[in-house]
């Protein structure tokens, strides 16, 4: 993508109205732009971080054995009456009428929905266990839409739905997900705590928020030490060990209760990435679902939900990975893996040599910004500094000179002077 053709929209300016890190970002690099409280346009770069974090979650699920589907985010309100949330949700759900009087609300989650098309073609427990997913918009009108999209009030969220014969299954879903949740946020460039929590408004009887840590996080949680040597890499563990350490969120610690000796507990703060809930039968209870056991007796269907934060991981993704100078996106979700910066647009030998490299990036799959705009070349560093992207290439006359390019890798701040050829075969790697 040329610069000059592309849609970056940069804040010269740090916002008045953000007060966390990443919001500050995300609105200077050009990642979203607000419309109203907790409302937001994703900008073409924002657009690209978010589609990567999309595509890995889901290149996880599926691997993991999960199905995708898409559900309307307009959902009439039969539903909801009958699994008894309709009232329940009070002011959070955003309710309206279409021109035939008929009342609508925009999706806050989706367990109804999920178990309307469930049980409109499972009748028997032969097509168990059976895991549903969607990524799609939410609407939650919550009173304290903060943080950009940190806690927005329209987000993207993946929410999962499995349904089971027996609550052991459920429960042995619900550890696969727990360990497929890890692996998630891992690829994400995060390190995650899974923390028992509250099931609030969702419900079920057992239930983890998989917390990242950062000093602006929302919530406050209670760990014990070994949590910090898996996080530096000291210490690997499977799920099944891990969920034998304590960790719980604020609301379900009770420090005469704690189990971990005070000089091992250690306070954070974190951002709730995903929440996982052993639902049992709280849904399919209320909406009487039923499939045909073994025996061919109508059995109550157990279920899990699974949910995590698409469009907050932007954000929490970007408070783990930033310095002074702007952002510094891990290779897996960076809206693009190079950018060039040609010191000298108009010189012909700068923009034959950033030509060539940038057509020979294009071609070996590397996905590219070529800033080819008639900006100081000061003007230009800074800009990918903001934007974060893992290397920048360089070339002005010097370089056309000698026949090299200089690559800047964005975390380490090392910069070396390659052919073009070397370029590509490095960032291609
Ligand atoms: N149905 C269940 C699981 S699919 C559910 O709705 N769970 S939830 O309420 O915990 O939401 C799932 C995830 O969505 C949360 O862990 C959080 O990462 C994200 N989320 C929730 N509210 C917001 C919000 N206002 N802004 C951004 N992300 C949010």
């Amino acid at each position: 993508m040329r610069l000059s053709r592309y849609f970056l929209p940069l804040l010269k300016e740090d916002p008045k109205e953000a007060q966390i890190v990443s919001h500050k970002l995300m609105l200077r690099a050009g990642l979203i732009r607000q419309q109203a409280a907790g409302i937001y346009t994703w900008l073409p770069l924002g657009l690209r971080a978010l589609d990567n974090v999309e595509r890995i979650v889901a290149d996880e699920l599926d691997k993991a054995g999960c199905v995708r589907v898409l559900m309307p985010t307009l959902q009439p309100t039969e539903l909801w009456k009958e699994s008894g949330r309709y009232d329940a949700l009070g002011k959070e759900m955003l309710r309206f009428k279409d021109r035939a009087d008929r009342e609508l609300l925009y999706s806050p989650t989706n367990e109804e929905m999920i178990i309307d098309n469930f049980r409109a073609f499972v009748q028997s427990y032969k097509a168990l266990p059976l895991n549903l997913y969607q990524i799609n918009w939410k609407f939650r009108d919550e009173i304290r839409p903060r943080f950009g999209v940190m806690r927005g009030r329209e987000f993207l969220m993946k929410d999962g739905y499995s349904f089971h014969l027996t609550l052991d299954d459920a429960k042995r879903e619900y550890a696969q997900m727990y360990d497929t949740y890890h692996r998630i946020f891992k690829r994400l460039g995060l390190t995650s705590i899974a923390v028992s929590a509250d099931s609030g408004a969702i419900g079920g009887s057992l239930s983890h928020e998989f917390q990242v840590i950062a000093d602006t996080g929302e919530s406050a949680l209670y760990y014990d030490a070994a949590f910090d040597d898996i996080r530096a890499g000291k210490v690997e563990m499977s799920g099944e060990e891990m969920r034998k350490l304590y960790a719980a969120a604020d609301e379900l610690h009770v420090p005469e209760k704690c189990p971990v000796p005070k000089e091992r507990l250690r306070e954070a703060r974190g951002i709730e990435v995903g929440h996982i809930f052993l639902l049992g039968r709280k849904y399919t209870d209320a909406m009487g679902v039923d499939v045909a056991g073994p025996d061919g007796k109508p059995t109550r269907v157990e279920m899990a939900t699974f949910g995590i934060g698409v469009s907050r991981l932007v954000a929490a993704i970007i408070e783990a990975h930033h310095d002074s100078n702007g952002i510094i996106w891990p290779e897996a979700v960076t809206p693009f893996k190079v950018g060039i910066v040609n010191l000298k647009v108009g010189d012909a030998g700068c923009d034959a040599a950033c030509d060539a490299l940038y057509n020979a990036l294009e071609k070996a799959g590397v996905e590219t910004l070529y800033d080819d705009r008639k900006e100081s070349a000061g003007s230009k560093f800074a800009t990918m500094d903001l934007i974060g992207l893992p290397w920048v290439a360089a070339i002005g006359p010097r370089g056309v000179a000698s026949g090299t390019v200089e690559l800047k890798n964005r975390t380490t701040g090392e910069k070396m002077e390659l052919s073009a050829e070397a370029v590509v075969t490095k960032v291609a790697g």
